[in-house]
């Protein structure tokens, strides 16, 4: 079966009307997708979504940007997504990322970083499953 990862594009993201580009960027690089909505999480949704940062003291500051705006969830599909959404997306912090990379080239700081993706397969199930039903995923692959 083909892999899959989540892709969000970010609050700071829909804000600044990069969501044409940044999507062109999965596109351009071979990912497809698999499933997309656009939605404007709640605080409770925010918070379960990074449940695993809770403890981290950015946690707070994290869940109100996530909530500030609306975001773009994606499930992109094709080999490799995972590490390959990653390569993409660059470094957490831009002034770390590569250039042409997603952060590199659109994100303010290391908070408003402009897009999430998953860190692992086993991750990108969990989160694809907490935003979407398997109905709403597409195999998009002819
Ligand atoms: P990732 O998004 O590259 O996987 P994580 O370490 O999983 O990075 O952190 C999740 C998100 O939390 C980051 O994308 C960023 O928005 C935010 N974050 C991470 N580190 C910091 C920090 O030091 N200050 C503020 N926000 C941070
Ligand atoms: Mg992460």
């Amino acid at each position: 079966m083909v892999e899959r990862t989540l892709s969000i594009i970010k609050p700071d993201g829909t804000q600044r009307n990069l969501i044409g580009k940044i999507i062109s960027r999965f596109e351009e690089e071979g990912l497809k997708i698999a499933a997309m909505q656009m939605k404007w999480l709640s605080r409770r949704e925010a918070e379960g979504f990074y449940a695993v940062h809770k403890a981290r003291p950015f946690f707070g500051e994290l869940v109100d940007f996530m909530t500030s705006g609306p975001v773009v969830i994606m499930a992109l599909e094709g080999k490799n997504a995972m590490a390959k959404n990653r390569e993409i997306m660059g470094a957490t912090n831009p002034a770390q990322a590569a250039p042409g990379t997603i952060r590199k080239e659109f994100s303010l700081s290391i908070g408003e970083n402009t897009v999430h993706g998953s860190d692992s397969v086993e991750n990108a199930a969990i989160e694809i499953a907490y935003f979407f039903p398997t109905t709403a995923i597409v195999t998009n692959q002819l």
